[in-house]
Protein backbone atom coordinates (compact mmCIF):
# COMPACT_ATOMS: atom_id res chain seq x y z
CA UNK A 1 0.00 0.00 0.00
CA UNK A 2 1.28 3.47 -0.53
CA UNK A 3 1.89 6.00 1.62
CA UNK A 4 -1.14 8.09 1.35
CA UNK A 5 -0.74 11.42 3.59
CA UNK A 6 -4.59 12.15 4.64
CA UNK A 7 -5.10 15.23 6.29
CA UNK A 8 -8.82 16.78 7.00
CA UNK A 9 -9.81 20.63 7.12
CA UNK A 10 -12.70 22.13 8.48
CA UNK A 11 -14.08 25.04 5.89
CA UNK A 12 -14.75 25.37 2.75
CA UNK A 13 -13.19 23.58 -0.60
CA UNK A 14 -13.46 26.49 -2.90
CA UNK A 15 -10.68 28.30 -1.02
CA UNK A 16 -8.28 25.07 -0.93
CA UNK A 17 -5.25 25.60 -2.69
CA UNK A 18 -5.00 21.55 -4.32
CA UNK A 19 -4.07 20.94 -7.17
CA UNK A 20 -7.06 19.31 -7.83
CA UNK A 21 -10.79 20.04 -6.08
CA UNK A 22 -13.52 17.32 -6.57
CA UNK A 23 -16.76 18.15 -6.91
CA UNK A 24 -19.66 16.47 -5.60
CA UNK A 25 -21.96 17.28 -8.61
CA UNK A 26 -24.91 16.00 -10.35
CA UNK A 27 -25.69 13.80 -13.80
CA UNK A 28 -26.27 16.62 -15.79
CA UNK A 29 -23.02 18.37 -15.07
CA UNK A 30 -24.85 21.64 -15.42
CA UNK A 31 -24.75 23.02 -11.44
CA UNK A 32 -26.92 22.99 -8.29
CA UNK A 33 -26.91 23.84 -4.86
CA UNK A 34 -24.19 22.74 -2.29
CA UNK A 35 -20.76 22.06 -2.79
CA UNK A 36 -21.30 22.39 -6.41
CA UNK A 37 -23.44 25.77 -6.12
CA UNK A 38 -20.57 27.07 -4.12
CA UNK A 39 -17.73 25.69 -7.01
CA UNK A 40 -19.52 27.46 -9.24
CA UNK A 41 -20.22 30.30 -7.96
CA UNK A 42 -16.73 30.99 -6.56
CA UNK A 43 -15.01 29.36 -9.98
CA UNK A 44 -16.87 31.52 -12.43
CA UNK A 45 -18.40 30.99 -15.71
CA UNK A 46 -15.59 28.72 -17.59
CA UNK A 47 -16.37 25.38 -15.60
CA UNK A 48 -19.95 25.50 -16.82
CA UNK A 49 -18.94 26.20 -20.28
CA UNK A 50 -16.76 23.06 -19.79
CA UNK A 51 -19.48 21.02 -18.32
CA UNK A 52 -21.54 22.15 -21.50
CA UNK A 53 -18.29 20.85 -23.78
CA UNK A 54 -18.05 17.68 -22.32
CA UNK A 55 -22.14 17.19 -22.72
CA UNK A 56 -21.71 18.30 -26.19
CA UNK A 57 -18.96 15.51 -26.67
CA UNK A 58 -18.19 12.58 -24.49
CA UNK A 59 -20.90 12.87 -22.16
CA UNK A 60 -24.03 13.44 -24.12
CA UNK A 61 -26.40 10.86 -21.41
CA UNK A 62 -24.37 13.14 -18.72
CA UNK A 63 -22.12 11.58 -15.97
CA UNK A 64 -23.11 8.28 -14.32
CA UNK A 65 -23.03 8.02 -10.09
CA UNK A 66 -19.70 6.96 -9.43
CA UNK A 67 -17.53 7.98 -12.24
CA UNK A 68 -15.21 11.35 -12.76
CA UNK A 69 -14.11 13.74 -15.07
CA UNK A 70 -11.95 16.70 -14.88
CA UNK A 71 -12.80 20.45 -15.89
CA UNK A 72 -10.48 23.76 -15.78
CA UNK A 73 -10.95 25.54 -12.71
CA UNK A 74 -11.69 29.04 -13.79
CA UNK A 75 -10.54 31.85 -11.03
CA UNK A 76 -10.04 29.03 -8.14
CA UNK A 77 -6.89 28.63 -6.24
CA UNK A 78 -6.59 24.71 -8.07
CA UNK A 79 -5.88 23.85 -11.11
CA UNK A 80 -8.35 21.31 -11.92
CA UNK A 81 -12.16 20.20 -10.71
CA UNK A 82 -12.79 16.80 -10.68
CA UNK A 83 -16.71 16.37 -10.92
CA UNK A 84 -18.01 13.08 -9.28
CA UNK A 85 -21.52 11.85 -8.66
CA UNK A 86 -22.22 10.48 -5.72
CA UNK A 87 -25.76 8.01 -5.47
CA UNK A 88 -28.32 9.39 -3.84
CA UNK A 89 -28.68 7.25 -0.17
CA UNK A 90 -31.65 4.47 -0.44
CA UNK A 91 -33.12 2.37 2.45
CA UNK A 92 -33.47 -0.03 0.76
CA UNK A 93 -30.77 -0.97 -1.82
CA UNK A 94 -26.67 -0.88 -0.85
CA UNK A 95 -25.01 1.69 -3.13
CA UNK A 96 -21.87 1.64 -0.96
CA UNK A 97 -19.81 0.36 -4.02
CA UNK A 98 -20.54 3.70 -5.92
CA UNK A 99 -19.95 6.11 -3.31
CA UNK A 100 -16.41 4.02 -2.97
CA UNK A 101 -16.22 4.34 -6.71
CA UNK A 102 -16.34 8.58 -6.93
CA UNK A 103 -13.54 8.23 -4.64
CA UNK A 104 -11.63 6.32 -6.15
CA UNK A 105 -12.19 7.36 -9.81
CA UNK A 106 -11.22 11.03 -8.29
CA UNK A 107 -8.39 10.05 -7.52
CA UNK A 108 -7.33 7.98 -11.07
CA UNK A 109 -8.74 11.33 -12.78
CA UNK A 110 -6.24 13.10 -10.55
CA UNK A 111 -3.66 10.80 -11.10
CA UNK A 112 -4.08 10.98 -14.81
CA UNK A 113 -3.56 14.78 -14.62
CA UNK A 114 -0.43 14.64 -12.78
CA UNK A 115 -2.11 16.84 -9.40
CA UNK A 116 0.15 15.80 -6.37
CA UNK A 117 -2.59 17.01 -4.22
CA UNK A 118 -6.74 16.66 -4.40
CA UNK A 119 -9.27 18.09 -1.89
CA UNK A 120 -12.99 16.48 -1.41
CA UNK A 121 -15.48 17.38 -0.15
CA UNK A 122 -18.20 14.18 1.93
CA UNK A 123 -19.72 13.55 -1.35
CA UNK A 124 -23.36 12.29 -0.84
CA UNK A 125 -23.51 13.61 2.52
CA UNK A 126 -25.73 16.79 1.93
CA UNK A 127 -28.58 17.02 -0.55
CA UNK A 128 -28.45 13.07 -1.51
CA UNK A 129 -28.72 11.95 2.22
CA UNK A 130 -25.94 9.89 2.91
CA UNK A 131 -25.11 9.34 6.71
CA UNK A 132 -22.31 11.01 7.22
CA UNK A 133 -20.73 8.61 9.89
CA UNK A 134 -21.04 5.58 6.72
CA UNK A 135 -19.73 8.45 4.08
CA UNK A 136 -16.52 9.27 6.48
CA UNK A 137 -15.60 5.24 6.21
CA UNK A 138 -16.37 4.37 3.16
CA UNK A 139 -14.40 8.03 2.30
CA UNK A 140 -11.27 6.79 3.96
CA UNK A 141 -11.56 3.04 3.28
CA UNK A 142 -11.68 4.63 -0.83
CA UNK A 143 -8.67 6.48 -0.47
CA UNK A 144 -6.17 4.33 1.71
CA UNK A 145 -7.35 1.09 -0.51
CA UNK A 146 -6.74 2.99 -3.73
CA UNK A 147 -2.44 2.32 -4.75
CA UNK A 148 -2.83 5.14 -7.03
CA UNK A 149 -3.05 9.27 -7.44
CA UNK A 150 -2.01 11.85 -5.27
CA UNK A 151 0.02 10.92 -2.16
CA UNK A 152 -1.96 14.30 -0.44
CA UNK A 153 -5.35 13.94 0.26
CA UNK A 154 -7.85 16.11 2.01
CA UNK A 155 -10.74 16.15 3.17
CA UNK A 156 -12.57 19.35 3.30
CA UNK A 157 -15.46 19.23 5.83
CA UNK A 158 -18.13 21.63 5.75
CA UNK A 159 -19.08 21.46 9.59
CA UNK A 160 -17.55 20.84 12.72
CA UNK A 161 -19.63 17.43 13.43
CA UNK A 162 -18.61 16.34 9.55
CA UNK A 163 -14.84 17.43 10.85
CA UNK A 164 -15.25 15.12 13.83
CA UNK A 165 -16.99 12.71 12.23
CA UNK A 166 -13.91 11.91 9.92
CA UNK A 167 -11.53 12.50 12.40
CA UNK A 168 -13.37 9.32 14.46
CA UNK A 169 -13.32 7.33 11.54
CA UNK A 170 -9.62 8.35 10.48
CA UNK A 171 -8.93 7.07 13.97
CA UNK A 172 -11.10 3.80 13.95
CA UNK A 173 -9.57 2.66 10.18
N1 LIG B 1 -17.05 23.26 0.95
C1 LIG B 1 -16.98 22.00 1.46
N2 LIG B 1 -18.07 21.23 1.69
C2 LIG B 1 -19.27 21.76 1.40
C3 LIG B 1 -19.44 23.07 0.86
C4 LIG B 1 -18.24 23.82 0.63
N3 LIG B 1 -18.28 25.05 0.11
N4 LIG B 1 -20.77 23.30 0.67
C5 LIG B 1 -21.42 22.18 1.09
N5 LIG B 1 -20.53 21.26 1.54
P1 LIG B 1 -23.93 18.42 -1.22
P2 LIG B 1 -24.39 15.74 -2.33
C6 LIG B 1 -20.75 19.92 2.09
O1 LIG B 1 -25.37 18.60 -0.95
O2 LIG B 1 -25.00 15.29 -1.05
C7 LIG B 1 -26.03 19.46 -5.50
O3 LIG B 1 -27.19 20.20 -5.74
C8 LIG B 1 -22.11 19.61 2.65
O4 LIG B 1 -22.23 20.11 3.98
O5 LIG B 1 -23.18 19.58 -1.77
O6 LIG B 1 -23.38 14.86 -3.00
C9 LIG B 1 -25.54 18.70 -6.72
O7 LIG B 1 -25.78 19.42 -7.92
C10 LIG B 1 -22.10 18.09 2.62
O8 LIG B 1 -21.43 17.57 3.75
O9 LIG B 1 -23.67 17.18 -2.24
C11 LIG B 1 -26.33 17.45 -6.65
O10 LIG B 1 -27.63 17.61 -7.20
C12 LIG B 1 -21.24 17.76 1.39
O11 LIG B 1 -20.59 18.98 1.03
C13 LIG B 1 -26.46 17.18 -5.17
O12 LIG B 1 -26.33 18.46 -4.54
C14 LIG B 1 -22.03 17.26 0.22
O13 LIG B 1 -23.27 17.95 0.15
C15 LIG B 1 -25.35 16.31 -4.67
O14 LIG B 1 -25.58 16.01 -3.32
Amino acid sequence: MRNTRISLVLGDITEEDADAIVNAANSTLLGGGGVDGAIHRAGGPSILRDCKQLRASTLKDGLPAGSAVATTAGNLAARWVIHTVGPVWSDTEDRSRLLSSCYTESLRVADALGAASVAFPAISTGVYRWPVEDGARLAIEAVRRCDSGPIDVRFVLFSQRAYDVFSNAVREI
